[in-house]
């Protein structure tokens, strides 16, 4: 096996035997073959007109590879026989050779890979859009253009150039999640969360899906189980079509690296709608339900129902059996608070945006950060926390992702009645961000790169990979990025990347508010 997407590569080269995250040899090489496959699919279809299923099994295999969200042989088996049935259909094509993918020219290899991960983390959006009933034809066609892509020969410029084009498909594909999301659901607005869990049974849903989590709502109204969130679920909470639900009630446990101890004996299920899922433990393992992409050998898993609507009964019959804690549970986030705020997304900022604006004019603001992006397990990451922490009390921190939970619990003050932490959503509602970003250079007649904002992120999986490259298609300079560089960044493309954005990697909290505002 070879598999180098992750920020928890081994090594920071390369997992070759066994990933840190848990993917066995076997099913690393199933997915590089899926891969392969999807890219003799993409040869197949040229000129012709694919079909819903082909589309869906270009989602589906991609958003399969991605870090922590498949890690059942059989599951990837299934997709690759579904993959060579469609193929054919089309008079069939070559696959590209699998062992060959992460081989060749090192370069090469960078700028080909990159591309990848970027269609795996845009995967992701795209089927959570098209789940709520929105496609784009647009990105549809780019996965099979950008798989076909990949199995050629290309110069440097020319992966430059597709990777550029690919940033400003996912911007499309990211908006198009939103308007699927807040189509369904309404504009999020402001929500605090609890961190208390009541007692009585109850249910924990922890991913990106938004549908799996109104569904579960639905058939557990009226039944006595409360349903908390987990992790990227945590935004839920601010969107009207979902707040609504009484027994949606807070937040349970924090990012995704602290599950296989949050979880232990923990007693109600939890529903894994998308990654990031870890190997389970034995003390928990029998609670894991997985649905959709997700896939754990021996959990149990819910299937895609009929008409779109899944059945949920054997998560709620396991909430029921376990009961749930016996009293109030008053558990806390990292820094010892027990509430979580959430719901700034594009409307509720935009709809302050003249407070915004005076704020910044009359120097009530100095300086916006957007500290966003995926957590994970390095220590490293306590860069984030400080960082926050050290952000003087004139600027504001927009936020995003999992990577919050360093610091979604902080009582950091206020700014002209708005917090100074302002959480907008999931890794998808980058969206959201770059929106405010726009706004805002319209506002003050100037360039996004001149506004006095700042993107430090944190990257972990491939979903990261693809916001990074919309940001750079979106000319967007000067972000900061750790805890570490991706291994599948070449030295060469790494300094092209750093000479023609000034992509930074992180130092620490100090040095770099000290350059930034300085
Ligand atoms: Fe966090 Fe994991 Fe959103 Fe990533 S829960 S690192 O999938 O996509 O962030
Ligand atoms: Fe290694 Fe990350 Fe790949 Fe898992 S996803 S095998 S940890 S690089």
């Amino acid at each position: 096996m070879f598999c180098f997407q992750c920020e928890q590569t081994v090594g920071g080269k390369g997992c070759t035997k066994v990933g840190a995250c848990g993917k066995n040899a076997v099913v690393s090489n199933k997915q590089d073959e899926l891969t392969a496959a999807t890219i003799g699919l993409a040869r197949a279809v040229d000129g012709k007109t694919p079909s819903k299923n082909a589309d869906e099994l270009m989602m589906k295999s991609l958003f399969t590879e991605v870090t922590n969200v498949n890690f059942d042989e059989n599951r990837v088996e299934e997709l690759i026989v579904e993959v060579e049935a469609e193929k054919a259909l089309y008079g069939g094509a070559e696959n590209y050779p699998w062992t060959e993918l992460w081989t060749g020219n090192e370069d090469i290899v960078s700028l080909r890979s990159t591309l990848l991960l970027g269609l795996r983390g845009m995967a992701a959006y795209a089927y959570h859009a098209h789940v709520l009933g929105k496609d784009d034809p647009e990105v549809t066609s780019w996965f099979y253009k950008g798989m076909k892509a990949l199995g050629e020969e290309h110069s440097v410029e020319e992966w430059l150039g597709l990777l550029m084009e690919f940033g400003m498909v996912n911007l499309k594909c990211m908006g198009l999640l939103d308007e699927a999301n807040t189509g369904a659901y309404g504009h999020p607005v402001p929500t605090p969360v609890t961190t208390k869990i009541e007692s009585g049974p109850f249910i924990v849903v922890t991913g990106h899906d938004l549908l799996d989590l109104k569904q579960l709502l639905d058939q557990t109204e009226g039944k006595g189980i409360n349903i908390y969130t987990h992790g990227e679920m945590l935004p839920a909470h601010g969107y009207p079509e979902l707040k609504k639900y009484a027994h949606l009630k807070g937040n349970f446990g924090t990012a995704w690296q602290n599950q296989q101890k949050e979880f232990e004996n923990i007693p109600g299920p939890v529903l894994f709608t998308t990654n990031c899922l870890m190997p389970p433990k034995n003390n928990y393992k029998d609670r894991i339900f997985t649905t959709a992409v997700v896939a754990y050998p021996e959990l149990v898993h819910i299937p895609d129902g009929e008409s779109g609507v899944k059945d949920f009964s054997p998560v709620i019959d396991k909430a029921l059996e376990l009961g749930g804690f016996s009293e109030i549970q008053n558990l806390t986030g990292i820094n010892g608070g027990d509430t979580m705020t959430t719901g700034f997304a594009r409307n509720t900022v935009l709809g302050v945006a003249d407070t915004v604006i005076d704020a910044v004019k009359s120097g009530a603001i100095k300086h916006f950060f957007l500290v966003g992006g995926c957590d994970g397990a390095k220590p490293g990451r306590n860069y984030y926390t400080e960082f926050v922490e050290q952000t003087p009390k004139d600027t504001v921190i927009l936020t995003l992702a999992c990577g919050k939970f360093r610091f979604n619990d902080m009582n950091i003050g206020e700014i002209g009645g708005l917090p100074r932490i302002m959480d907008m959503g999931q890794c998808n509602d980058a969206y959201s961000a770059i929106q405010v970003a726009v706004a805002l250079s319209q506002a003050f007649e100037c360039e996004v790169n001149e506004l006095p904002l700042t993107l430090v992120l944190s990257w972990y999986e491939q979903k990261a990979v693809c916001i990074l490259l919309t940001l750079l298609a979106l000319g967007i300079k000067n972000i900061y990025i750790g805890p570490t560089l991706p291994a599948f960044f070449s030295p060469t493309v790494l300094n092209v990347l750093v000479e023609k954005f000034d992509l930074t990697p992180i130092s620490t909290p100090e040095a770099d508010l000290a350059a930034i505002l300085g």
